[in-house]
């Protein structure tokens, strides 16, 4: 039966694709994520790390031209009323598309467990930022109702494709995210307060540690949540290093 020209092999294109599991790395502005995205990267070669499209959102370009037109992080700092619901409608078609991305022909080939790692998600773009910026009346309900049915438009037409299988949330004080932030001096955010970083933060406890958030999305409260103590200097300790690597390994098998 099994050498039947008609019959499916155990180990089609789909089912390779289908044993990729995709997790997002969730965590507030500065937390360490791209850090932590890299070592994740150099600690196994079957993870692929997608980075958050930072760069794009600084350089909006012209869609005939491909000529900078703007930077729209700049604009959403400067004038955070007039282009949050923008600057929404650009990072979630940017996280959509990474999100859609096929996992490379080496993650197919993987033998342990292929892993697909997002920096961020449609999900954070939604009950983090968009969420956050609601509530702070930058973007006004107006804005919100269209922004929530079409992201719930979008995330339940692609339906698996854009499923998480699980979330790592970097957690640290928002004091200590401050500090991350002056360090790394990015020219946008030298306008950001404590006081931002303070609600972000909450939002990310309502969401992944409170479950207080509400989530229009059922699959999406099953979704196992790590939670790593991103307080302590990562980077330059080698035993926090390879205890996050075991931690993740865990998580994943
Ligand atoms: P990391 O690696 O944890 O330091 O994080 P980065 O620098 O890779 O990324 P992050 O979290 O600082 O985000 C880049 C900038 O974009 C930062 O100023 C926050 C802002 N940002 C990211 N996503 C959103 C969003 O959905 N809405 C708004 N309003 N801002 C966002």
């Amino acid at each position: 039966l099994s050498s039947s020209p008609h019959c499916h092999s155990s180990t089609g294109p789909m089912d390779d694709i289908n044993r990729v599991k995709r997790v997002s790395i969730e965590g507030n502005i500065a937390v360490g994520k791209s850090t932590f995205a890299q070592l994740l990267q150099f600690a196994g070669q079957d993870w692929e790390v997608v980075p958050e499209p930072v760069g794009k959102w600084q350089s909006i370009e012209s869609g005939s031209s491909q000529q900078k037109v703007s930077n729209l992080l700049d604009m959403m700092y400067q004038d955070p009323q007039r282009w949050s619901y923008t600057f929404q409608t650009n990072s979630c078609m940017s996280r959509m598309r990474t999100q859609l991305q096929p996992p490379p022909a080496r993650l197919l080939r993987a033998e342990g467990i292929p892993v697909q790692v997002f920096e961020r998600s449609v999900y954070s773009d939604r009950y983090v930022f968009a969420l956050n910026m609601f509530e702070l009346d930058c973007i006004n309900s107006t804005e919100w109702a269209v922004y929530q049915d079409w992201h719930s438009f979008l995330v339940e037409q692609f339906g698996r494709q854009v499923e998480l299988e699980g979330i790592i949330y970097l957690r640290a004080p928002p004091q200590k995210c401050m500090e991350r932030l002056g360090q790394r001096g990015r020219v946008e955010e030298k306008g950001v307060q404590l006081d931002y970083l303070e609600k972000l933060h909450t939002q990310h406890e309502r969401w992944l540690i409170d479950k207080s958030t509400k989530l229009h999305f059922e699959r999406l409260t099953r979704v196992p949540v790590l939670v790593l103590d991103a307080s302590v200097e990562f980077e330059e300790d080698p035993k926090v290093r390879a205890k996050f690597i075991t931690q993740v390994k865990d998580f994943f098998s």
